[in-house]
C-alpha cells in the first residue's frame, strides 16, 4: 500500500499567505503520519503559473510573465522548509515536461471526440478564472467570491464534452460515498452534476498558457492545464523514472471549497476522458477567516506566515492552525489567537508538564544531576490511558480528523498535568515511606510525555524530538510507540521549550 497526497497548486499572482500554508501543513501532517505507521508516501505541492490572472499580475508588476512566475514561485518554495514541510516534489505548470503531458492528454481526449469547437459568451471573473451564470452573480454583476464586477466575454473556443460524462459521474458518486469528505461537501458536489454544461477549455484572447497542439491560435484554459499537474508530476519528479504505476491515483487530494467544483466535477470527467483512474478521496477543508471573510490575497486581509515562523519556528504555527480551526470547517484566525494558544497550550500545558516532570525526576531521583526513568507497574491507570490515547489518535489520524487527533492528545496532556497535582510528588518526597509511589508517579509522567511526543510528531516534528530528548529518548526510538520506551533512560535538567510570550513582552 502507498499513500499519495496533493495540495492544490497555488496561483503565483502574489506571495503565499497563511491560507496556502494551512493546506500545505495539513498535507504534510498526513504524510508524516503515514510514514510514521510505515506506509510509503509521496507528497506533491507546487504552483499554477498560467492564465490571464497571472499574465495580468506580471504586467502590473512590469515583468515578463516567466520572470515574474519564477520569482513568485520561489516564494512558495522558500516557505516549505520554513514550515518544515517534507514534500517529495514541487511542480510548476511552466515545467516543460508538464506542458508536454497536458498536450498529450488533451490530444487523446480530442482524438476520442470529447473536444469540439464552439462560441461562448458569459460573465467571466479573472480572479476565479471561470465563467458565472446570471443567477450566480451578486448585485451589480459582481463575483460571489471576490465581490468585484465580472466581465462579459465572448469567444470561440474548444469545448470539452462534460455533459457526456454526467451518467458516469453520477454512478461514481453513488458507488463511492466517501470519495469526497466531509459529507456536506460530497452533497454539494453531487448537486453540481445536475446542471452540467460543456466546458470551454481553451482561450484565444491570451497567449500565456500551454498551446493547443491542433490549433496554434489558442492556449489551454488554465484549469485543464492545472488539474493534470497531479498526474504529470509523477512522470518526471524523479529523473529517469515514472512513479505513476506506484502512486497513481492520489490517495487523498486536499483543498478548500473555493475549488470544489473543479476537483469534484471537471477533474473526474477529465480523467475519465483521458482513461486515467480517479483519486480515491478529496478532502475539502474549510476557510481560514479574518473578521468573518475568507482570508485571501484578493481580499487584502491575509496573514503572512513568514514573520510568525521567523519568531517562533514552524511548530507553533503548524499546531495553531490545526488546533484553532476544526479541520473540515471554517474558522477565524488572528495574531492574538495565535499568541493565546501559544501561551495557554504550548507554554503552559505542554511546556510546564515537560519541564516540571523532568525537573522533579532530577531533583528527587537524580544522582549527580542525572536520573534514570523508573519502571512503572503494569496496572498503571496512566498506562491504560496512554494506550487508549494512542488507539484513538491513530484512528482519527487515519480518518484525516487532524484536529480531533490533536484534541485527543491534549486531553491526555491535561490528564498528565492533573496527575502531577493529584500525586503531588513534592509532598511524597518528604516521606521515605512514599518512595515507591514517587518513583512510579515520575515514571508514569516520563512514559506519558514520550507518548505525547510520539503523537505530536506529525504536527510538531522538532518539538516532539526535543520533548522526547528531555526524557532521554532519541528520535529513532520515538518512531515506534510502546509503553515502556522511557524506562531506564537518563534525564537531566530540562531546557525551556516554549518561552512565554507574556514574559517575553514584559
Ligand atoms: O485556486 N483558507 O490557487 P489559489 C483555507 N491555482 N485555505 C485557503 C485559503 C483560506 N483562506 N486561501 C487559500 C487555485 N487557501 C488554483 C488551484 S489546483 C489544480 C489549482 C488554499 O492560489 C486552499 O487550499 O487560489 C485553496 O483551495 C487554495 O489555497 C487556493 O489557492
Amino acid at each position: 500500500m502507498t499513500f499519495y497526497v496533493t495540495t492544490p497548486i497555488y496561483y503565483v499572482n502574489s506571495s503565499p499567505h497563511l491560507g496556502h500554508a494551512y493546506t500545505t501543513i495539513a498535507a504534510d501532517v498526513m504524510t508524516r503520519f503515514q510514514r510514521l505507521v510505515g506506509t510509503e508516501a509521496f507528497y506533491l505541492t507546487g504552483t499554477d503559473e498560467h492564465g490571464s490572472k497571472i499574465a495580468e499580475a506580471a504586467e502590473a508588476a512590469g515583468e515578463d510573465p516567466q520572470a515574474f512566475t519564477d520569482r513568485i514561485s520561489q516564494r512558495f518554495r522558500d516557505l516549505l522548509p520554513l514550515l518544515d514541510v517534507e514534500n517529495d516534489f514541487f511542480i510548476r505548470t511552466t515545467d516543460a515536461p508538464h506542458k508536454a503531458f497536458v498536450q498529450q492528454v488533451a490530444q487523446r481526449m480530442y482524438d476520442k471526440g470529447d473536444i469540439y469547437k464552439d462560441t461562448y459568451s458569459g460573465w467571466y471573473c479573472t480572479a476565479c478564472e471561470r465563467y458565472y451564470n446570471d443567477g450566480e452573480l451578486l448585485e451589480g454583476n459582481a463575483c460571489p467570491i471576490h465581490k468585484r464586477p465580472v466581465e462579459h466575454m465572448e469567444e470561440t473556443n474548444w469545448f470539452f464534452r462534460l455533459s457526456a460524462y454526467k451518467e458516469r459521474l453520477i454512478a461514481h458518486f453513488d458507488a463511492n460515498p466517501e470519495w469526497i469528505v466531509p459529507r456536506a461537501k460530497f452533497n454539494e458536489a453531487r448537486g453540481l452534476i445536475d446542471q452540467l454544461e460543456d466546458l470551454s477549455i481553451s482561450r484565444s484572447s491570451i497567449t500565456w498558457g500551454v498551446d493547443v497542439p491542433w490549433d496554434d491560435s489558442q492556449v489551454f484554459y488554465v484549469w485543464i492545464d492545472a488539474l493534470f499537474n497531479y498526474a504529470s508530476a509523477l512522470t518526471y519528479a524523479v529523473e529517469g523514472e515514472d512513479l505513476s504505476a506506484k502512486f497513481w491515483p492520489p490517495t487523498v487530494q486536499v483543498l478548500a471549497k473555493d475549488i470544489l467544483k473543479f476537483h469534484s466535477v471537471y477533474w473526474p470527467a477529465f480523467l475519465m476522458s483521458a482513461d486515467l483512474a480517479l483519486p480515491e478521496q478529496l478532502f475539502i477543508h474549510g476557510y481560514l477567516t479574518v473578521g468573518g471573510d475568507k482570508m485571501g490575497k484578493s481580499m487584502g486581509n491575509a496573514l503572512d506566515p513568514f514573520p510568525i515562523i521567523e519568531q517562533h519556528g514552524p511548530d507553533p504555527l503548524r499546531f495553531y492552525v490545526l488546533r484553532e480551526v476544526q479541520f473540515g470547517s471554517d474558522g477565524a484566525v488572528s495574531q492574538e489567537g495565535f499568541e493565546r494558544r501559544y501561551d495557554t497550550e504550548l507554554a503552559n500545558d505542554l511546556g510546564n508538564l515537560v519541564s516540571r516532570s523532568a525537573s522533579m525526576l532530577v531533583k528527587y531521583l537524580g544522582v549527580d544531576g542525572v536520573a534514570k526513568v523508573p519502571a512503572v507497574p503494569a496496572d498503571s491507570a496512566v498506562r491504560a490511558s496512554a494506550e487508549a490515547t494512542i488507539a484513538t489518535w491513530r484512528a482519527q489520524m487515519t480518518e484525516l480528523d487532524l484536529s480531533g487527533a490533536l484534541e485527543t492528545v491534549w486531553v491526555f496532556v491535561r490528564e498528565l498535568n492533573k496527575h502531577v497535582e493529584d500525586r503531588a510528588p513534592w509532598a511524597l518526597a518528604k516521606d521515605e515511606a512514599n518512595a515507591e509511589l514517587l518513583a512510579t508517579t515520575l515514571g508514569e509522567l516520563a512514559e506519558g510525555i514520550v507518548t505525547v511526543a510520539h503523537a505530536l510528531s506529525p504536527v510538531m516534528p522538532s518539538t516532539s524530538v526535543k520533548v522526547a530528548a528531555m526524557i532521554g529518548v532519541d528520535a529513532g526510538a520515538l518512531q515506534q510507540w510502546s509503553w515502556g520506551i522511557a524506562e531506564g533512560r537518563d534525564v537531566t535538567k530540562p531546557s525551556p521549550l516554549f518561552p512565554r510570550l507574556e514574559t517575553a513582552k514584559a
